[in-house]
């Protein structure tokens, strides 16, 4: 009873599409054989007196059980596939996945949580897949994973890279100004990356502010150019009015606390959601970035490349 629990998930859907894309062509094929057949055999030229019918039992039996059964088989092994994808194998990894506009969160079961989904190869990981604010989609073509990310419900899925690499994940379904900018990679890693990466030590020395930016969705709202996508740009965004109900400046402190509770701090409703996950040294690469790009206009900083640091 096993074995069909651990099907792979792609190879499983890829069974599912090549079958239905089979028998679709072959229908093709022989409905336009058949409709030319016809036209020529029973042609006015070919027949000048109209012939009449009057039901044929054999052709009617054939003609509704041919059809029920092909859709039954594309049913099952869709229902198969689908199957293959929800029921992670007992003992997957479990990662809680939240979308959000415009930015995926991966949260593990130690509670570390990533902008992107690191994974050791081999291993199977079981998705939760939600979403805070409005519907997403997440995509990862790879795997041929898509399942819905919906606010208030949870659903399922699951995959296992048997290779090591990098692999995209899209937003599915249109969310926003900022969705074609909401992607982020499966990243399947050894074993032994996989530990270092969960024990929280980073690859690189010195967050980059740039890079948090990125990866935390923020420039899907605010450019770095001075035009206006959803919220302010973070073009010399640094050192003017911000636009909180106490209109107090945007400073290293201002921004620390609207990172925490955005609402909170702005004094009425927003969009921008609160990134209580970011360590402290991410929040400070992130105001330092900020910061680099706040500066009098004309001097250093424009932050169009590298980590724009001032
Ligand atoms: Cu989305």
């Amino acid at each position: 009873m096993v074995a069909p629990r651990l099907v792979n998930v792609v190879q499983a859907v890829d069974n599912t599409f090549l079958l239905i894309f089979g028998l679709s062509a072959l229908l093709l094929l022989g409905i336009t054989v058949a409709m030319i057949w016809f036209v020529i055999r029973y042609s006015r030229k070919n027949n000048p007196t109209p012939a009449t019918f009057s039901g044929n039992f054999w052709a009617e039996l054939i003609w509704i059980l041919a059809p029920t059964l092909l859709v039954m088989g594309m049913f099952y092994s869709g229902w198969h596939s689908y199957r293959a994808l929800r029921d992670a194998p007992p003992g997957a990894m479990q990662v809680k996945v939240l979308a959000h506009m415009w930015a995926w969160d991966f949260e593990y079961a130690n509670g570390r949580h990533s902008p992107e989904l690191v994974v050791p190869v081999g291993v199977p990981v079981g998705l939760s897949v939600t979403s805070s604010d409005v519907l997403h989609g997440f995509f990862a073509p790879a795997f041929r994973i898509k399942i819905d990310a919906v606010p208030g419900m949870t659903n399922h899925a699951w995959f296992r890279a048997d290779k090591a690499g990098e692999y995209v994940i899209f937003c599915s379904v249109y969310c926003g100004v900022g969705h074609a900018k909401m992607l982020s990679a499966i990243k399947a890693v050894s074993q032994e990356e996989f530990d270092r990466f969960m024990a929280g030590k980073p690859a690189a020395s010195k967050p980059d502010g740039r890079a948090i930016a990125e990866a935390q969705g923020c420039l899907g709202c605010h450019s770095l150019d001075g035009s206006v996508i959803v919220g302010p740009s973070f073009k010399g965004l640094f050192g003017t009015k911000s636009l909180a109900k106490d209109g107090a400046p945007v400073d290293r402190a201002f921004v620390a606390a609207l990172l925490h509770d955005p609402a909170a701090r702005l004094g009425k409703a927003t969009m921008m959601p609160a990134y209580p996950a970011l360590t402290a040294a991410d929040r400070e690469a992130l105001v330092n970035f900020l910061e680099s790009l706040g500066v009098k206009p004309g001097s250093a900083g424009q932050g169009t490349a590298g980590g724009g640091r001032p």
